[in-house]
């Protein structure tokens, strides 16, 4: 049977993927499930590029259809910055909470309200038999300010800081099906759901 992998090792976007595409007809894997540990090198000058690879490289090393996901937080008082480089802001081996804490210190001179917002590609790699994987993107933003102390458990990465001003919460502090609809990764795999559907099933 059709399976779909989804080509990520970031166990917060696992698992936001996995109920995001629960609806699919077909089982979802994991690298791990399969033994493979690949890791791809995120060289891409843009989110869609490096999303292709990841995209790419885990379809080539399962023969599965692959989603890949590329994601980032931009905030405006910072020229964009931390981007593309979201997940080594803090350098080699930093957690979830060393990347806050650096966030928080980039900004403590910056005035209220420090826009930001979140952006999420994701890559399908549909592997061919004789030729290169055909690879389609689909994309979500997410509008929101930075807050200079933390607040809410759920969510990862960055979400304890980002500020909903239409939900009054941060993005941790919001149940999972809620932040499943409004962020970035909900909106692009809301994209992309009826072409996977589609896909999926031959229509
Ligand atoms: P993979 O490449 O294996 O998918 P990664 O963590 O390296 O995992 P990215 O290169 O896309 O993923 O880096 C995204 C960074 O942005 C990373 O630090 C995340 O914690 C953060 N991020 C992405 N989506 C987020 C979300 O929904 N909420 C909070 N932070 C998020």
């Amino acid at each position: 049977m059709t399976r779909l992998l989804i080509a990520t090792n970031n166990p917060g976007k696992v698992r936001e993927l996995q109920e995001l595409l629960a609806e699919l007809p077909v089982p979802l894997v994991r690298p791990y499930d399969l033994g493979i540990t690949t890791e791809v090198a995120e060289t891409g000058a843009t989110y869609a590029e490096n999303a292709r690879l990841k995209a790419e490289a885990l379809a080539a090393a399962s023969g599965l259809i692959a989603l890949g996901d590329d994601s980032g937080l931009e905030v405006d008082a910072l020229g964009g910055a931390p981007g593309l480089h979201s997940a080594r802001y803090a350098g080699p081996g930093a957690t979830d909470a060393d990347r806050r804490a650096k966030l928080i210190q980039a900004l403590r001179e910056a005035p209220a309200p420090r826009a930001a917002r979140f952006r999420c590609v994701i890559a399908v790699a549909v592997p061919a038999a004789s030729a290169a994987p055909a690879v389609h993107l689909f994309e979500g933003t997410c509008e929101g300010e930075i807050l200079l102390e933390e607040r809410g458990q759920n969510g990862f990465g960055y979400d304890p800081l980002f500020w909903l001003p239409d939900q009054g919460r941060t993005m941790a502090e919001l149940p999972n099906p809620l932040k499943n609809r409004l962020s970035h990764r909900g909106r692009a795999v809301q994209a992309a759901l009826p072409w996977l559907h589609a896909l999926l099933t031959g229509a």
